[in-house]
């Protein structure tokens, strides 16, 4: 676990060393919840109601930690944690406790820390992780009213933090009830890469047909609510400690399939740390290779436009270097008598010559400048065009596309695009910083894309200790807790985070 940490601290300080300074540069914005869930890996529970959520985290747990029962049982969420006593502490303390992770759920509302609880037991699967147990989903249009707060809120700020989510259907429910659609559409998309669904219960199928025809339905409610090309995988599953009795007398079905299945749900809640990790790196990945093409392409805009406006500057310089040697050279022809004593009594007649010289001079200059500032206007509304900014991309990887077609390269510059059109046009091209010293810090952060970045994750072995446990509660160990578990009756350790969260900031 303290190599979940110590990569946490990595991966924090590498936002804060390589990518910071250069996204201020050219204005990328770096989204914080991609970046930062602080605290253990977090396993959420979500499901209809008395689908055996809060059975399963007995299960896993060994022990009765939440209280299940054939009617909606949870009305709020339970976070279920590490300890070495068994303690409760309200919604209240657990969003104002420094040590824990969970201030940013203070502005869901009062109903919702009501309902809300922390618990924490000495059950050795909990070491490493925080099981989320969450109320189960009904069938009412108006969850919101019934609950008192913003349920649907709640499951997607939970389902963003977590590591792992495991929605849970049950054979009286396989059609999904309303809250469920609505959260599958709406709360869960583009999480489905974490999402396990699972049918519990299965021991009560009195017949292979019954079960056949359960699965059908759930998978077809499924592909009507999960906009993928694929039917998501199902795991069935049952918990043998409810079980027993009734397939004892009625089972006709063989279980064991469903045990196997129930061993890779487990095994899959165990590798939420490895999980965290690979989102910690991956997302720190697709940050940086986001904001290395969002600087190399905004560096090059402004290079180019740079360039030009010197050109221009230059231009106006030599015009006005030739306009007055030409003057010096031609001096005498200017300032003869005859055109001093004219221009003295005021015989304009006389001053025609060197008037229309003067004139065409002035004429010429105001439509060479005309025609510049046009120019210019051109090519900064050009620059900031979409089919501009293209070119401009297509230049800053010219050496890349020589070699081999690089798809990967297309889709980074899909998802950056819009954001530099919106820095060109908020901010002007002016503003991007050309200088070396932001070259260096593009080159860094490329070099960091090759080689740190990835090497983060090959430290970390996580096939050792923890995920080895077997899944039984362990109430006598002497081992002191992780440092992200918290004892209760302790007085708070100093917020270690708050002071990493400045030092990243900073
Ligand atoms: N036969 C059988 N019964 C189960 C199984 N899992 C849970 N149950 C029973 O189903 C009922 C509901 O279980 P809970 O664990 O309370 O379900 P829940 O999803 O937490 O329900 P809510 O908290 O209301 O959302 C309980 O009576 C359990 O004993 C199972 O695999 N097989
Ligand atoms: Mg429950």
């Amino acid at each position: 676990m303290d190599d979940l940490i110590k990569l946490e601290r990595n991966v924090r300080s590498t936002y804060a060393t390589t990518l910071s300074l250069l996204a201020s540069r050219y204005h990328y914005h770096i989204p914080i919840s991609e970046r930062d869930v602080p605290g253990l890996p977090r396993v959420l529970f979500l499901g209809n109601h008395s689908s055996g959520k809060s059975s399963f985290i007995n299960h896993i747990a060994g022990t009765e930690i939440q209280h299940s029962g054939l009617a909606p049982t949870d009305d709020g969420f339970t976070l279920i944690t590490h300890g070495e006593t068994e303690e409760t502490l309200d919604g209240q303390t657990v969003v104002t406790h420094p040590d824990l992770d969970y201030q940013d759920m203070a502005d869901l509302g009062p109903e919702f820390l009501a309902k809300l609880q922390y618990k924490t037991y000495p059950a050795e699967i909990l070491r490493h992780l925080t099981l989320i147990d969450s109320p189960g989903m009904i069938d009412s249009a108006s969850g919101s009213q019934l609950r008192g707060y913003d349920f649907r809120e709640c499951v997607r700020r939970f389902s963003e933090s977590a590591d792992l989510i495991l929605f849970f259907f049950d054979p009286d429910k396989p059609g999904t009830t309303g809250e469920a659609i609505s959260i599958f559409t709406e709360q869960l998309v583009g999480l489905d890469h974490k999402l396990l669904i699972i049918l519990n219960k299965v021991d009560l199928f009195g017949h292979i047909r019954d079960f056949a025809r359960t699965y059908g339905t759930l998978c077809w409610n499924l592909s009507k609510t999960i906009p993928t090309k694929d039917t998501p995988r199902i795991y069935t599953t049952y918990i043998p400690d409810i079980a027993t009795g009734e397939a004892d007398q009625k089972n006709t079905i063989p279980l064991g399939d469903f045990d196997a299945s129930r061993e890779e749900i487990i095994a899959e809640i165990k590798r939420a740390p490895a999980r965290r990790a690979d989102n910690l790196v991956s997302g720190l990945l697709i940050q940086a290779k986001r904001l290395a093409v969002h600087s190399a392409v905004c560096l090059e805009a402004a290079s180019a436009y740079n360039h030009l406006t010197n050109k221009i500057r230059l231009g106006i310089c030599f015009s006005l270097l030739l306009v007055g040697g030409a003057s010096w050279l031609t001096r005498t022809w200017w300032f003869n008598d005859e055109w001093r004593v004219a221009f003295s009594e005021r015989n304009w007649q006389a001053l025609t010559t060197p008037g229309i010289v003067v004139g065409s001079a002035v004429a010429i200059s105001i439509l060479i400048a005309l025609i510049m500032s046009y120019a210019l206007r051109k090519l900064r509304r050009s620059i900031i065009s979409e089919e501009g900014l293209d070119v401009f991309f297509k230049r800053a990887y010219k050496n890349e596309f020589s070699i081999r077609k690089r798809a990967d390269l297309y889709s980074i510059w899909d998802a950056v695009k819009p954001g530099i059109l919106g820095v060109v046009r908020a901010h002007g091209l002016r503003s991007l910083s050309t200088s070396s010293s932001s070259r260096k810090l593009l080159k860094k952060l490329e070099q960091s894309i090759e080689k740190e970045i990835p090497s983060l994750r090959r430290k970390i072995d996580f096939t050792s200790s923890f995920l080895s446990n077997d899944v039984q509660p362990d109430v006598e160990h002497d081992e002191q807790p992780p440092k992200d578990s918290v004892s209760l009756d302790e007085s708070p350790a100093p917020p270690v985070r708050e002071e990493e969260d400045r030092s990243a900031k900073s």
